[in-house]
């Protein structure tokens, strides 16, 4: 019996090239344009202002008087983590398709959704120096990847993402004021600088800037509302502050993983045993290991609970096809099909 992945078909799904594959894998960032349709830029965008002007209340932050002054309320963050988990609006982004097809075939196709980032950026605030997202969010294997969805024009005035084309075939370097137990850093970088205060904004402290300085092209990711940048882990990339002085620079920034790597993070936050897939959303697929379903009921591609991981099928994979595009193929190569290969020669099977 081969079981059936999910046959879901919708007329917008996103398509992603074999060239769109191959650009991802070679320079470490893919720039989608227009993947958000724009009511759905407006929906997010303005589920931000509700939160920036206090009409909607935060875990963990206290809600403002209705006579806080605007200049005040915008000034009590530059960004918020995770609130998918307390937000339909932030699931439902999270969790949208057309967002999720491209992750599905850069990193899937089964794929877990792990965090939400809002940022606000007012005039004047925000920036991250030089950094490496993998550092922070450890997947085993590593598979993770970054979205960062445009709410209105990124550009340089207002602070726009910075990325080093090819920089994610270095490996993470972590600080050496960590003093990682895992992690013999010291020993490991001998021959290298000490990579310290990684994502501190001053070049001069921030010596993972050494290491983005050997890419001599780093490019301003210039991007429309709707536009949406997907990123590696590994990859050197910085934002600046926002030096307008009226635009924002309103953007929603998740990150997925292959649903079959195991994630011990959780944002911080405690979790029970020694990973925390349980509390992270299958967003597309199936996978072996504990996921969560999403809270709000927004809707997944993946493969019911009941034929999940009962072990009769491969998992899917994504392949090349002969139109040039990328899909999920049935690769799947049955106990019967490997019994009859057995009766062959080892080594004419192929790895
Ligand atoms: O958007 C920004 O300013 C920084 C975002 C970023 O670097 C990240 O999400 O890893």
């Amino acid at each position: 019996m081969t079981l059936q992945r999910a046959a879901f078909s919708r007329p917008e799904r996103y398509r992603v090239s074999v060239e769109e594959y191959k650009f991802y894998h070679r320079n470490g960032y893919l720039i989608v344009r227009s993947l958000i349709a724009p009511e759905d830029i407006v929906r997010l965008r303005e589920w931000a202002d509700d939160i920036l002007y206090g009409r909607v209340e935060v875990p963990g932050l206290p809600p403002v008087g209705p006579h806080t002054p605007v200049d005040q309320l915008v000034k009590r963050f530059t960004r918020i983590h995770m609130l998918h988990r307390s937000h339909p609006t932030a699931e439902w982004g999270l969790l949208y398709p057309m967002v999720l097809d491209v992750v599905e075939a850069l990193v899937g196709p089964d794929v877990l959704a792990l965090q939400s980032m809002n940022f606000f950026n007012p005039p004047g605030q925000g920036g991250q120096g030089w950094h490496q997202d993998a550092y922070y969010i450890p997947t085993y294997p590593e598979t993770l990847i970054g979205a960062w969805f445009a709410l209105e024009r990124a550009d340089e005035e207002n602070g726009c993402l910075w990325v080093a084309p090819g920089s994610h075939c270095e490996p993470i370097y972590p600080p050496v004021q960590q003093n990682l137990p895992s992690v013999h850093s010291l020993e490991a970088f001998r021959n290298l600088d000490p990579i310290e205060n990684v994502s501190h904004l001053d070049d001069e402290i921030n010596t993972l800037s050494l290491r983005a300085a050997l890419y001599p092209e780093k490019i301003p990711v210039l991007l429309e509302a709707g536009d949406v940048l997907f990123f590696h882990s590994h990859l050197l990339h910085r934002s600046y502050p926002n030096r307008s002085a009226t635009r924002f620079r309103r953007s929603y920034v998740c990150h997925y993983c292959n649903a079959r790597s195991w994630v011990p993070w959780n944002h911080g936050a405690p979790f029970k045993g020694p990973a925390a897939n349980s509390l992270h959303i299958l967003a597309r697929g199936e996978t072996h290991l504990p996921y969560a379903r999403p809270a709000y009921g927004t809707v997944v591609e993946t493969v019911s609970p009941k034929q999940a991981g009962t072990g009769k099928a491969m998992p899917g994979r994504m392949m090349g096809t002969g139109d040039g595009m990328m899909a999920d193929q049935p690769h799947r190569r049955m106990e019967e099909d490997r019994e009859k290969d057995g009766n062959r020669e080892e080594g004419e099977m192929g790895s």
